[in-house]
């Protein structure tokens, strides 16, 4: 069911190329969500509400959900959920309170001084998931950090359900409520994203939008970045495992299929130097993803050509492959792990060893997962405190050290042909302006 690429001999130059990788047409999606997310922009709530009827099959007079209804939903709420959240959200602050930055101050020179300053962004908006996937491990997951920021105002939407009553999913709501917040709206797609960006009579704009989402989410953040922040575009979910001869074959394929189960694109690719395990795991594969409820998206996913087994001929080359993959999600399941986990340049999260699976960091582990996705964890974070933080410089110096600096000043300013950057500096001295 999982293609093998055998990369044994000497690797290909440019790795990239043969390693397998779904493609996601985000551009087609493009023209689609154009007009709606103008139509947004010129309508307001009432197109969001059109939208809504259209695509999701629910009339609501409004989109926001009452703060009353957000705090009802933990009296459903299952107890052995609702303390597993509280034990995420718990882990999760542990971790992305340590993130916080203070400000720096750099003495440049004597009397000249910069300092960086960390200020939150003001309002944010976070979009999550409610088609096939219902997570309120990713309300945790941005919220949380989010908090820890200090961002001040904190809103979520999220598709509204007909089978609840056009209610946003409960046990989103109940994330919602443990977490305290009560700004909650039903609307999903790209119309909830052009709402954040810009804003309705119902919900304020938002300068940041975060969450992951489906193509129409990921289109409408593309088209409209700029007038609102985005964390990332969030593609199908990846994991890559990197494994020798010591792995357990049953751990490694129940990892990778515990990937495959979110989406018919998702990828799970096992790197391996021995063609034993890889045996071994295409076994396990077989015979775990029939005993599993979602079958056939995981077989899919598996079979896909975004997903494999790739053959290396030791773990040098096994650590250039991941490398060159730059997974969302890498696990390093080795009898060296944390060695080589210390190798690893471009991957979202690493897990190291057996005992530290990719369902952990989904959940409980305290790290984040919203990861980059794509390839791009080799220029791009996951989400953390840094995504809703900017940093401002500020700069003060004293009349000695301006008058200190005045004279290179102008030198790179009449380099540059702008001499009216050099005359700001001599304005201040006994220089002058040139007439
Ligand atoms: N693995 C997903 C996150 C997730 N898993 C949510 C389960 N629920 C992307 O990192
Ligand atoms: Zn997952």
């Amino acid at each position: 069911m999982i293609s093998r690429d055998d990369l044994r001999g000497s690797l290909p130059g440019d790795l990239r190329s043969v390693l397998p990788r779904a493609e996601l047409d985000v551009e087609a999606a493009l023209e689609k969500v154009r007009p709606i997310c103008e139509d947004v922009r010129h309508r307001g709530s009432e197109a969001v509400r059109e939208y809504t009827r259209r695509f999701d099959g629910v009339t609501l007079d409004r989109l926001r959900v009452p703060a009353r209804t957000v705090a009802e939903a933990l009296t459903t709420l299952d107890p052995a959920v609702r303390d597993a959240l509280e034990e995420s959200i718990r882990r999760a602050r542990l971790v992305h309170r340590d993130q916080r930055r203070s400000d720096v101050t750099t003495r440049v020179v004597p009397g000249g001084t910069v300092t960086e300053r960390w200020i939150p962004v003001d309002r944010v908006g976070l979009y999550v998931p409610g088609g096939r996937a219902v997570y309120p491990s990713s309300v945790v997951m941005n919220v949380v950090p989010a908090q820890e920021a200090g961002v001040g105002s904190l809103a979520v939407t999220s598709p509204p359900q007909p089978e609840h009553g056009g209610l946003p999913h409960p046990t989103i709501l109940a994330a919602c409520a443990l977490l305290g917040v009560d700004e909650v709206y039903a609307a999903g797609g790209a119309q909830a994203i052009a709402m954040f960006a810009y804003g309705t009579d119902e919900c304020r704009p938002a300068n940041l939008v975060t969450g992951p989402g489906n193509i129409w989410v990921a289109a409408a953040k593309r088209y409209l970045k700029g007038v609102i922040g985005i964390d990332s575009e969030a593609g199908p979910t990846e994991i890559a495992v990197l494994a020798d001869g010591t792995a357990d074959p049953v751990h490694v394929a129940a990892d990778l299929i515990s990937q495959a189960e979110h989406d018919p694109l998702a990828a799970a690719v096992l790197v391996t130097d021995s063609p034993g395990l890889a045996d071994a795991v295409e076994r396990e594969l077989a015979d775990q993803v029939a005993r599993t409820k979602h079958a056939d998206r995981i077989t899919e996913a598996l079979a896909g050509p975004q997903s494999g087994i790739v053959l290396v001929d030791d773990l040098e080359a096994g650590l250039a492959v991941v490398n060159a993959y730059a997974a969302e999600h890498l696990e390093i399941q080795t009898a060296n792990a944390r060695e080589l986990a210390a190798r690893v340049r471009n991957a979202g999260a690493i897990f190291i060893g057996a005992h530290s699976p990719v369902s952990l960091g989904d959940y409980l582990a305290g790290s984040n997962h919203v990861l980059p996705t794509g390839g791009c964890a080799c220029h791009s974070s996951g989400l953390s405190v840094q995504s809703f933080l900017r940093g401002v410089h500020v700069v003060e110096y004293d009349e000695p050290a301006l008058a200190e600096a005045t004279a290179r000043v102008v030198a790179l300013a009449e380099a540059e042909d702008l001499p009216a950057h050099g005359a700001a500096m001599k304005a201040r001295f006994d220089w002058g302006i040139p007439e």
